[in-house]
Order: structure tokens, then C-alpha cells, then sequence
């Protein structure tokens, strides 16, 4: 519910979605590859013997990990076996048209030479930069990259997660200076970067900023004109974050939907959305031992599928192993939802709400302007019978599956605007995908 009582200096500067060409691209590319690598990778969620049940990459934060044999696990930072043209292959060949890189976790390792801070893969012995190869190697395959950068920084000594002394205040003063230094040096080394995915924006030092943020993002979209960037990074004067105190979205798309998705159309507001998800439950760096429920690839295609039927992107985490490479579980999902993708993607690639009654069978997707919807179908009746409610006023021109021998016979009308698409073979491996042309009765 907008209501836009207040007067605000640092809430939303736009409203509805951004219409230039950046945005078009991000909005109809939908589907992404997130990467956690640091550190973190290194202990892989266990210390001496022990297992850390928390997330991988915090690991720093748990009272078993002593922090200073932590900060020096840089000087075994030496990924021999990392081919970025591989790791680009991959994503390519999964269907992921752009990527995220933690450039720099909450716990301060740089993965680039800053010149800012000391704490970077330089000093390791791996000594080169690991982002520059990776955008290189990434944007030659035609994927956009995009930069995790953590407002967190354990390392930094100004940082701070609330000012409670005027020499807290002056410390973080010092910090944001140093955020600001590290923002721009970024985007001067890796020019054809698209956009930031900000994190760890939580603390009050960060929140009760809005004029920061604010001004940050003015600064680095000035200076890299079409950035994109999330909501996350924001917060306005009155420590709102994400929406602003009028519930106006602050920055390029809504960035909160963290390993959880929107249920239906009301709950994005139209505003453009990602999601993004873990394939265990809640690991993002390099865990050794994954636990709990591991997602399938068909599970991970069927949030794919529900994210663009909503309108939004979806970003599948994975968590490289310290030496570079990744581990079976996550190649094997990179190949099998490549695999359905070199197949169905087609009903992704600019899919948005297509505006049509939810049916149970699935998830229907509209190819973006146009009058092709797709529809998924995830859950096969017994009946053999898919059901299709028209909008009013539209008419069924065409029905053809994107798979041969899917479909019996052509559809039957079984009331107004209403049809049974009858299946000839009701057992499937994998989501399947039916296209439907339709056209406006005049
Ligand atoms: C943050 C990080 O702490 C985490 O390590 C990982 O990088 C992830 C992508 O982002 O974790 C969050 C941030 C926000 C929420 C949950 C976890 N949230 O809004 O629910």
C-alpha cells in the first residue's frame, strides 16, 4: 500500500520500473549464477575436526574459529586448478545469461588487487586477480557479470555496526570513505560489469546512513551510466530499507527474495524482482559436508520456471572448493538444467506474468509483448487432461509442444475460453513445456 504522506529527501527516486535498454536485457534474461568464493572455501565448514553447522561462509563468526587463524588463512589461498573459461562454459552451457561474483564477503578478502587494503588475493599465493580473468572469460561467453560487494567488513578496523562514540562516528566516517575508493576502483578495472549486488546492509551504522546510501548510489550510477543495483544497498532517512518510508521500492528491483519465492502475482507489486537460491538449504560458500534436503535439478528448474512466471529473475548459487573447482553435485545440476534449458528455454527467456488463472498443473509464462504463452507443466493430472481457462475476449490460435509426442489430438473445448489439452504420454522425467498462440477476439 503506497501512501506517500511523508516528504522524503532519500526514499525511492522513481516510480515503477526502469524502462532503458540495461534493464531490458536484465528483465528478460531470468535466469543467473550467483558465486560465493573466498576464504571461507578453505575450511569448507569444518575446523579441526569440528563441523560448523552455521552457513559456510560464516564460519569466521563461530566461537570454535579462532579469528586470527581465520584472517590468516589468505596465505593458503592458492586455487591452482581455476579456469574462469571453464567455469563460463558451464553457466553457459546451464542457459545462465548473466552472473554474480562475491568480489568481497562480509569477512574483508578481496578477490581482486585493492589498492585500498592489504587484505587481498596479492598478498596470497595465488597473487593475481581472480575477478578480471572471470568477467573476461564470462562476457566472452555472452554473460553479463555482476559484483557482490559486502558493506560488512570484519576486516577493515573502521568498520562498525552501530556508532555509540564520536570516535566510532569519525571511524565509520573514514569507512564509508573506503567503500566509497573500493566502489569505484571496481568499476574502473572491470568497465563491462553491469551492475552491484550489495549485501550486509543491515546494521545500524549502515541504516541510519539513508543520506549514504543514497548518495552512493547516485555517485556510481553517474559514473557507470545503466548500473544496475538492488534494492539491498538502500536505506532512506528514516532507516527504512529496500522500500522507503512511502513503501516505494529504492533502487533498479525489488533484492529481498533470499531462498524464498513470491506465491503469486499481488505479492511483487510489479516491480522487477530475483530471487536467490541455495541448492542445501542455507550454504552459499564451499560447505564440505551438505546436510538437510539438497535441491534437485528438477526442483531448482520448477523455482525457474515460478520466478519468471512472476516476472522476475532467478540466481542459483554455487560454492567452489578452494582449489577452483566445483564440487559433482553442482556440476551435475549445471549440465541437467542446461540440458532441459537447450530444450525449453525458449518459455523463459523474456517470460513474464502471462496474466492467465493459475492452474495446478503448473506455471504459465507470457513471452514478454507478444501473445505466446508457455505453459510448464510440473504436475502431471492423472487424468491425462490440462486444463486452460482463457482470459476473456482471447481465442486459442495455435497449441504445439516444445517436445514431440506430448500432446493427443488437438485441444477440446469444454466451456467458455475453456479447454482440455489432452497428454499422450503422462509420465515425465522433467518439466515439460506446451506453447499456446493466442489472439484477441474482435
Ligand atoms: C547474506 C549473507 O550474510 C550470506 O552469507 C550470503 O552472502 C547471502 C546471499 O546474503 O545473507 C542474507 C541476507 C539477507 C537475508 C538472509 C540472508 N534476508 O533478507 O532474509
Amino acid at each position: 500500500s503506497i501512501k506517500d504522506t511523508l516528504p522524503l529527501e532519500h526514499g525511492a527516486h522513481r516510480i515503477g520500473n526502469r524502462t532503458d535498454a540495461d534493464m531490458t536485457r536484465w528483465r528478460s534474461q531470468r535466469l543467473g549464477q550467483f558465486i560465493h568464493w573466498g576464504l571461507y572455501a578453505i575450511p569448507g565448514g569444518e575446523w579441526k575436526g569440528k563441523t560448523y553447522n552455521g552457513a559456510a561462509e560464516w564460519i569466521r563468526s563461530w566461537k570454535e574459529m579462532p579469528q586470527q587463524e581465520y584472517d590468516n588463512l589468505y596465505k593458503q589461498f592458492n586455487p591452482v586448478n581455476y579456469r574462469p573459461e571453464e567455469w563460463a562454459q558451464q553457466a553457459s552451457d546451464m542457459g545462465a545469461k548473466y552472473m554474480i561474483i562475491t568480489t568481497k564477503h562480509h569477512d574483508g578478502f578481496c578477490l581482486w588487487p585493492s589498492k585500498y587494503s592489504k587484505y587481498t588475493v596479492a598478498a596470497s599465493p595465488w597473487k593475481k586477480d581472480i575477478i578480471g580473468p572471470m568477467v573476461d572469460a564470462y562476457n566472452k561467453k555472452g554473460i553479463d557479470v555482476y559484483l557482490y560487494f559486502s558493506i560488512i567488513d570484519w576486516n577493515q578496523p573502521d568498520w562498525r555496526a552501530a556508532l555509540k562514540t564520536p570516535a566510532d562516528a569519525a571511524a565509520y566516517q573514514r569507512f564509508k570513505v573506503f567503500v566509497k575508493n573500493q566502489l569505484t576502483e571496481l568499476l574502473q578495472r572491470y568497465p563491462t560489469v553491469k551492475g552491484f549486488w550489495f549485501d550486509g546492509t543491515w546494521d545500524d551504522s549502515w541504516k541510519n546512513d539513508g543520506a549514504f546510501s543514497d548518495e552512493l548510489e547516485q555517485y556510481l550510477q553517474r559514473l557507470h551510466p545503466g548500473l544496475i543495483i538492488g534494492s539491498r544497498l538502500r536505506a532512506d532517512e528514516k532507516g527504512a530499507r529496500h522500500f522507503d518510508s512511502n513503501s516505494r521500492l529504492m533502487g533498479d528491483y525489488e533484492q529481498g527474495w533470499e531462498r524464498k519465492l513470491p506465491e503469486k502475482s499481488a505479492d511483487v507489486h510489479g516491480n522487477d524482482w530475483e530471487g536467490v537460491m541455495t541448492i542445501p538449504e542455507n550454504q552459499w560458500g564451499y560447505n564440505a559436508k551438505w546436510t538437510g534436503h539438497i535441491k534437485s535439478s528438477n526442483e531448482l528448474i520448477e523455482m525457474l520456471v515460478k520466478s519468471a512466471s512472476l516476472g522476475g529473475n532467478f540466481v542459483i548459487n554455487f560454492g567452489p572448493k578452494s582449489d577452483g573447482t566445483f564440487r559433482t553435485e553442482e556440476v551435475q545440476r549445471m549440465q541437467e538444467i542446461g540440458h532441459w534449458m537447450k530444450i525449453n528455454s525458449s518459455a523463459i527467456d523474456g517470460g513474464t506474468d502471462a496474466g492467465f488463472a493459475k492452474q495446478d498443473w503448473g506455471y504459465y509464462i507470457r513471452k514478454s509483448g507478444t501473445d505466446s504463452v508457455y505453459m510448464v507443466v510440473c504436475n502431471v493430472p492423472v487424468s491425462g487432461n490440462l486444463r486452460v481457462k482463457l482470459p476473456a475476449q482471447t481465442t486459442l490460435a495455435n497449441v504445439t509442444s516444445l517436445e514431440k509426442n506430448i500432446i493427443s489430438g488437438t485441444p477440446e473445448l469444454i466451456g467458455k475460453n475453456e479447454y482440455f489439452i489432452h497428454l499422450d504420454h503422462k509420465s515425465q522425467d522433467a518439466p515439460f513445456v506446451i506453447l499456446l498462440q493466442t489472439s484477441k477476439e474482435n
